[in-house]
């Protein structure tokens, strides 16, 4: 099927690509190629980057367990009999990482058997293929049976633009987008601008695709790639093997970025052909001149960027980032000296390989070839490590090949195929609220609390390399990489390969297609069930300006979708809308009191409440009431519970330093008003007992400014402006009360 439709795609290339060139009237970038090429009607977009929404038409949906509840729930109640692209359901998150996979699967199996039961008759009914717990990673399953360069889709997680490893432009959004483009609707995103990274040089010694991404964060901050997407170019980039170019793409979410995209290569070829793909290898090296940048672009690249970075891979120190955010990098070396100069713990308490980031054979086998040397020099590790393999595929491998043998004798924990630590659920033994320590891991994300749910762990990020190499130093006030260890042991450089020299182990993968026709298939639901709900629609507007609404939080600092809709335990009700709602907000910190997740009634006086439990009682006297966050709020995930959960507590408006993509998008398609400070020093002015009107809604237009009345507790009123980026169209979800309304009610 996938051959399928890279053939039609390309013979629409061989289109839309001229013609794009001569309307644009200069060379194209390869994103250029795929926006053109998916574009819904190509005449009659606009294509001002930064500024006009494009229409698209992508080639796949794909959908995790925890984000595809809500997706298919949405999907539900368009009425549709099938999907109507080809979609897959990857059960990935809601397994508990404990004692390793044999104990851990069975379990997790049981623990959530409601929801596999439900996501896989809906698979089945809607014609969505379904991978089954323990198959693997929704990235990495991606990367290895749906991507194809010069495709687009999109996908319920944020690291969905793994896939552009392998040419495949993923973009992750909310479920509701996917509910729609699944339900026959086009798909809508604003116009993306343009980051080109030129790569030089050649990758060498301990420096890993890893390190190309990290250093990149670090230049470019968490909010650096908000509404752009990164293109990477220059000789650099064959050095790059296929998985590692995915984890520089996979990354690129945490700089915010729409998506990340590397031109094919013999690298995708080979990955191709490793993953059983032959023909479309040969179909894509046939169609090469529509799969990369016309050359013109290589040669200058100012005319078709918006924005140059360049990275000479040769001089690329492995790099280490944390705590608590994924951009405070600095190379290995310096990690030391830093971290006794901040006050970090230094002793490692636990080392962590795996996540959809870092999890390839690739990943496994150089990390294996470090434990290897040591384990030979009598070296013994020093911190609990835990593996959690990408996918099935990826898991014999490493298991026929001696990798799996070698992390067991050092006593490993080999954890089950899926995301486990890396969303927090991890049954982490040792760890006590309120104490600080250190753990290192391979992920992409380091938030506090994310991991271990204990919010003074810090958490830092490096390739799997550096992570193996600490789990031996066990402390970060050593270098591993340049200095010595116990007994003057010395790691040499790593070694892996890119692809298994003997191929990958074969074997079922954990896939189920779906029926053929599902019209006599049921969705499981119970009607009791505490998991599941069905989804009720929301409230339309009432036509009324907001007036003199109760602030519910004013967030200081970092805001991400983790601290307003925490994940780890809370995971469980993903499915039933008020059940997770007594999530909301528990890590956002209170701008007011500096303490997260607990603020006050102000109608009653009452204080040390949770948020969720406020909003609650607002609503029970029929308020609603109003969110001020601080700059890129909403940052990280692209889950919608983090919108869908404040507007089912009655949070009619949420004004902001400025917006994540990801989140902005669910925060209007739940019919929130989303805006912005024009002046950003005016969050200063909203103080906790303030009243909050949002006026002259019946004049929302797009661009047009709103006015924020701010209702002082002397009686003094204060006005500041604000702005949206709503169009047209998203102004009608939001008079309908929701984007699904509006598309229920043409
Ligand atoms: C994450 O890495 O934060 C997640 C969990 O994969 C999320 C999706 C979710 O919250 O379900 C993401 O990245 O979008
Ligand atoms: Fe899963 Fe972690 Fe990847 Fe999110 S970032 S998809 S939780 S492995």
């Amino acid at each position: 099927m996938t051959f399928e439709l890279a053939k039609t795609l390309y013979e629409r290339m061989e289109n839309a690509v001229p013609q794009a060139r001569s309307r644009f009237g200069r060379p194209l970038t390869l994103t250029d190629k795929i926006l053109v090429s998916h574009a819904d009607d190509f005449m009659a977009q606009e294509w001002e980057r930064g500024k006009a929404m494009l229409v698209l038409r992508p080639d796949r949906v794909a959908m995790q367990d925890a984000t595809a509840q809500m997706a298919l729930l949405q999907f539900m109640q368009s009425g549709r009999k099938r999907v109507a692209l080809p979609s897959s359901i990857h059960c990935d998150h809601l397994i508990q990482g404990r004692d390793g996979a044999a104990k851990d699967l069975p379990r997790g199996l049981e623990e959530n058997r409601e929801v596999f039961a439900f996501l896989s008759s809906a698979g089945r009914k809607y014609g969505i293929g379904f991978w089954r717990p323990g198959a693997g990673i929704i990235h990495q399953v991606v990367l290895e049976n749906y991507a194809f360069p010069g495709g687009l889709m999109i996908g319920t997680d944020s690291h969905t633009p793994n896939s552009g490893g392998l040419g495949f432009m993923g973009v992750g959004v909310g479920g509701a987008d996917a509910g729609e483009v699944m339900a026959g609707l086009a798909w809508e995103v604003l116009h993306p601008k343009l980051i080109g990274v030129r790569l030089t040089g050649k990758l060498s010694g301990w420096a890993s695709a890893k390190d190309v991404i990290l250093k990149l964060c670090g230049l470019l901050t968490v909010k650096g790639g908000t509404n752009k997407i990164v293109e990477y170019f220059g000789e650099g980039v064959e050095s790059l093997s296929c998985t590692g170019k995915a984890t520089i793409c996979n990354m690129g979410a945490e700089l915010g970025a729409t998506s990340s995209i590397f031109p094919f290569d013999s690298k995708m070829a080979d990955y191709l052909r490793g993953t059983g793909r032959e023909d479309l290898a040969d179909l894509a090296a046939a169609n090469r001149a529509l799969l990369v940048a016309d050359p013109e672009v290589l040669r200058e690249p100012s005319r078709c960027f918006d924005e140059l970075v360049e990275i000479n891979l040769s001089s690329l120190e492995p790099q280490v980032v944390g705590p608590h955010t994924p951009d405070l990098a600095r190379p290995v070396s310096a990690m030391a000296a830093e971290a006794q100069e901040k006050g970090y713990p230094v002793e490692l308490r636990a080392a962590l390989i795996g996540s959809c980031t870092n999890s390839s054979y690739e990943d496994l086998s150089r990390a294996a070839s470090l434990a290897r040397q040591a384990l030979a020099a009598g070296v013994k590790p020093k911190v609990p490590l835990f593996i959690s393999p990408g996918s099935e595929r990826v898991y014999r491998t490493i298991a026929r090949d001696g990798f799996l043998e070698l992390f067991q004798t050092m006593g490993a924990t080999v954890l089950t195929n899926a995301c486990g630590p890396c969303i927090g659920q991890w049954h982490r033994s040792d760890a006590v609220p309120g104490r600080a320590d250190s753990i290192i891991s391979t992920f992409n994300r380091n938030f506090p609390g994310r991991n271990d749910g204990v919010m003074e762990t810090h958490s830092f990020l490096a390739g799997p390399e550096v992570v193996m190499a600490y789990a031996f130093a066990g402390s970060l006030a050593i270098d591993p990489v340049h200095g010595e260890l116990e007994g003057g042991f010395r790691f040499s450089p790593p070694q892996g390969d890119e692809l298994p020299p003997q191929g990958f182990a074969g074997g079922d993968e954990g896939y189920s297609a779906p029926a053929e026709n599902g019209d006599q298939i049921t969705v499981d639901v119970a009607p009791d069930s505490e998991r599941l709900s069905l989804l009720s629609p929301f409230p339309k507007w009432d036509g009324r300006d907001f007036e003199r609404l109760p602030l519910l939080v004013k967030t200081k600092g970092k805001t991400t979708t983790d601290h307003i809709s925490p994940a780890g335990k809370w995971l469980r009700f993903r499915g039933h809308l008020d059940r997770i709602s007594d999530n909301m907000f528990l890590g956002a910190v209170n701008a007011f009191t500096g303490e997260a997740g607990k603020g006050s009634n102000v109608e009653t006086g009452e204080t040390g409440l949770s948020f969720a439990r406020i909003a609650r009682q607002y609503k029970a006297k029929g308020l609603s009431c109003a969110v001020v966050g601080d700059e890129n709020y909403g940052e990280g995930s692209s889950r919608e519970h983090a919108a869908m959960s404040p507007r089912h507590l009655g949070v009619t408006v949420v004004i902001v330093r400025g917006f994540a993509r990801i989140h902005e998008t669910n925060l209007k398609k739940q019919g929130i008003l989303p805006l912005v400070f024009a002046d950003p020093a005016d969050w200063e002015k909203v103080q906790a007992t303030d009243r909050i009107s949002v006026v002259g809604l019946a004049g929302l237009a797009p661009g047009k400014p709103v006015e924020v009345r701010l209702h002082k507790a002397d009686g003094r009123i204060e006005s500041i402006q604000t702005r949206h980026s709503m169009t047209e169209k998203q102004i009608q979800w939001f008079r309908a009360g929701s984007a699904l309304n509006a598309v229920g009610a043409r």
